[in-house]
């Protein structure tokens, strides 16, 4: 008998079984009977996209072909490089689909090094959050995989239009990131000494989107692009899948980029909770967010002259959030949170929320004020509820 796993089964039945995890169908054959279904008219049907919610567009459009202004909501377009004057790539403009990857082979590839080197590299990945989702046989191996790349002040790592090779996590250095924008190279920001780069190429075969130029004498790990696919992509593709619906119906997180909007779909944890279970307790220190990704969370408030009337205040349902005011005002939680039924929540640590929400700041100050207003209507004067601010 033939015991060959098809190619492609392992991927349909995960993205199958993330469904089936998001939705909690009633009736699961009915459900994979649609499902299925669903899924081969859209292959008969389907134009190369990028997965849904990345749609990177050149900053500036070239002047006879107008920036796209299209609402969020509408069908995402057939997918096109963000830069549109590069060098054509030689890899087609694809989405990614695990079932036609090239990195299929199980060739392992192994770069010896010291002791030395591999402590560094094991500190050196700690906080990359594409990593976060791989097993210890996966981690091993990419491990493994990694070279080291020593750079000079002025060396050029990635330029912008290239073809994509390796993926970068950073040892040591400083780097400068530039994107073209009018024809010309504008800095767009920096890496100090830690984080990543390199991985858009990687993943959606496309060009390469942003120059990176050492500053300062460095040091890399670098992962060949076929590992990466292989390895890497496959999780951290997964994990976007499942998380890019719930950040795309955030409106807060629309004043976020696609890119952006990723890197917190690579931050988020997965947490569930039963029916009536504390999730956070006024009072307490806060060290996150939250996302409802399923079911319904209670706020109660405590009156500030009767400590025992717990007072429920709000209901957060999917696809809104919670948790981060505490966050923003580097206060002790204003309010308790209960899980209303078996609950989904997706969970953003305090350093990826300072990291990654830097834009939204300004609409969770807002607010504030809501929330004052919702207090003094409870509680009928401004005199028995706790300052927010
Ligand atoms: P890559 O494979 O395209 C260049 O090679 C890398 O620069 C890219 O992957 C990212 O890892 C990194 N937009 C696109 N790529 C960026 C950006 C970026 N920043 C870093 N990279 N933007 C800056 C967002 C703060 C958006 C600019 C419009």
């Amino acid at each position: 008998m033939n015991l060959e796993i098809p190619p492609g089964l392992t991927d349909l039945l995960q993205e199958f079984t993330v469904s089936v995890l998001r939705e909690r169908p009633g009736d699961l054959v009915q459900f994979a009977a649609e499902y299925f279904n669903k899924l081969n008219e859209r292959r008969l049907n389907e134009k190369p996209q990028p997965p849904r919610g990345v749609r990177f567009e050149a900053p500036t459009p070239p002047p006879d072909e107008p920036m796209n202004t299209d609402d969020e909501d509408d069908e995402p377009e057939p997918f096109t490089p963000p830069i549109r004057n590069a060098r054509r790539p030689s890899v087609s403009a694809e989405r990614y689909d695990p079932e036609t990857d090239e990195g299929d082979t199980d060739e392992k590839i192994i770069h010896p090094k010291s002791d030395e080197q591999r402590w560094r590299l094991s500190e050196a990945i700690q906080n990359i959050l594409l990593f976060r989702s791989l097993d210890n046989a996966q981690l091993h191996e990419v491990l493994d995989a990694m070279f080291e790349r020593k750079v000079k002040p002025e060396e050029h790592v990635i330029d912008q239009g290239d073809d994509g090779d390796n993926f970068y996590v950073i040892d040591s250095g400083l780097y400068d990131i530039f994107v073209e924008i009018d024809g010309k190279p504008q800095n767009v920001g920096h890496y100090d000494n830690t984080g990543f780069f390199g991985e858009l190429a990687l993943m959606y075969n496309m060009p390469r989107a942003a120059t990176i130029v050492a500053t300062t004498e460095g040091s890399l790990w670098a992962l060949d692009r076929i590992t990466f696919r292989r390895i890497v992509l496959k999780n951290a593709f997964m994990k976007r899948k499942m998380y890019e619906n719930l950040l795309e119906c955030v409106p807060m997180l629309k004043t976020l980029d696609p890119y952006e909007r990723m890197n917190v779909a690579d931050a988020l944890v997965s947490k569930t909770c039963e029916a009536g279970e504390c999730i956070l307790r006024q009072g307490d220190e806060a060290d996150c967010m939250y996302f409802v990704e399923d079911g319904e969370v209670r706020i109660t408030v405590q009156s500030k002259s009767d400590p025992g009337n717990e007072v429920e205040v709000k209901r957060c349902g999917k696809g809104t959030y919670f948790g981060e005011l505490a966050l923003v005002t580097h206060k002790p939680r204003a309010a308790s949170a209960y899980a209303v039924g078996p609950t989904k929540l997706a969970v953003l640590d305090v350093q990826a929320f300072e990291r990654l929400l830097g834009p939204c700041m300004n609409l969770m100050k807002r607010n504030i004020d809501e929330y004052e207003e919702q207090l003094v209507q409870v509680f009928g004067d401004k005199a028995s509820i706790t300052d927010l601010r």
